[in-house]
């Protein structure tokens, strides 16, 4: 039974605290999918750096990353949970990897060409190579599917095209990974620019809600998000993006559709709405708070999960790596 069961992998990276577009793009997704698929879900540390970190919030947030997985309800019995850095052969991949990627491919990367413009100072080689270390992931575990939200899309076709391309080349060795993303949740926006995706290191700290805001700080920001002029609660993203962002927000919180969602609204205005969203985000947020706050304090308990996953990862990663380290012609001993 177990055997038989397709693979899923994703990460996210240590960064930051998450946001609601985080958990609602993806870690709420991973829950859903843990029973029917065999998962790995990784902290991308080495992911993180291509971007300038602080060493002891890295290791801080790596811990708190862990919990937040466990109290959003990924059941580490169930689930490989483990840090990036843990398994090497992440960076030995990427290393053959990155000789099957062009260097035109990279530098066209809408992401890469945001955060060079967000970080003219260190435009690094670790940065441009990002997608090709997210192939390497990936691939590393033969994964059928691949749940992230609508910003990881071009990185997911390039890990497509990479594993083809090898595919090709050589014989079938890598599996070719299917994207998935949730129907409503797949891109939150900003709460001040709703045009925006709301992201865990954006400018205004009001255009985000992050998973460790308290029901205050959370009240607050949707009291200010920022709306439109004609007083109707429809969703209409095109013409009405902050509104339908608020409905999105609010229905895939309260598991309710886009329409009991409306109906919950009509004849009322703009203030009402806006609370309602409030109150529906701060009472789902607080027991997963309470919840990572007692998981960090079991620090001893954290490391097991992690010791368990990296060996667990480690071994379906070594296969793959050995496979190709064999088929490029590699000198085995
Ligand atoms: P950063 O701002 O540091 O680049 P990020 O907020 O984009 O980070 P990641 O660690 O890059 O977060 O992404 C983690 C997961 O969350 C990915 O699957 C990503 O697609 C998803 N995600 C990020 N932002 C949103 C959003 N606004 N809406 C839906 N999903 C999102
Ligand atoms: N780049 C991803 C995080 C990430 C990831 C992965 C997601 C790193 N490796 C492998 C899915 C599969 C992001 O969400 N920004």
């Amino acid at each position: 039974m177990e055997n038989t069961k397709k693979i899923l992998y994703s990460a996210v990276q240590p960064t930051n605290n998450l946001t609601i577009g985080n958990y609602l793009g993806a870690i709420k997704n991973w829950v859903n999918l843990q029973n029917e698929y065999d998962c790995f879900y990784a902290i991308a540390n080495m992911h993180a750096i291509t971007v300038r970190q602080n060493p002891a919030e890295l290791r801080q947030k790596t811990l708190a990353l862990l919990a937040l997985y466990i109290a959003c309800g990924v059941d580490p019995e169930k689930c490989t949970l483990y840090v990036q850095s843990h398994v090497p052969c992440h960076a030995e991949l990427a290393w053959v990897l990155n000789t099957f990627t062009y260097v035109g491919e990279m530098e066209r990367m809408t992401q890469f060409k945001d955060k060079s413009a967000k970080h003219a100072d260190n435009i690094n080689m670790g940065l441009m190579d990002y997608p090709v270390l997210m192939a390497a992931d990936i691939l590393l575990y033969q994964a059928d599917v691949v749940p992230v939200g609508m910003d990881q899309r071009q990185h997911l076709e390039i890990t497509r095209d990479i594993a083809q391309r090898f595919n090709n080349i050589y014989s079938p060795t890598f599996k070719v990974p299917e994207a998935v993303y949730q129907k409503v949740g797949a891109k939150i926006n900003d709460l001040q620019d709703p045009v925006k995706k709301m992201s865990k290191s954006g400018e205004n700290p009001n255009g985000a809600i992050f998973m460790t805001d308290d029901k205050d700080t959370i009240m607050r920001k949707f009291k200010r998000a920022v709306t439109d002029s004609d007083m109707q609660i429809k969703y209409d993203p095109e013409n009405k993006p902050g509104v339908s962002n608020l409905l999105s927000i609010y229905s895939v919180f309260g598991n309710k559709t886009i329409a009991e969602a409306e109906k919950d609204f009509e004849g009322k205005g703009y203030g009402d709405f806006k609370l309602a969203v409030g109150e529906t985000v701060a009472n789902k947020l607080a027991p997963i708070q309470a919840e990572q706050a007692k998981l960090l304090a079991d620090k001893a308990y954290l490391d097991e999960v992690l010791k368990n996953g990296a060996e667990r990862a480690f071994k379906a990663a070594r296969k793959t790596l050995s496979k190709v380290y064999k088929k490029i012609g590699f000198y085995q001993l």
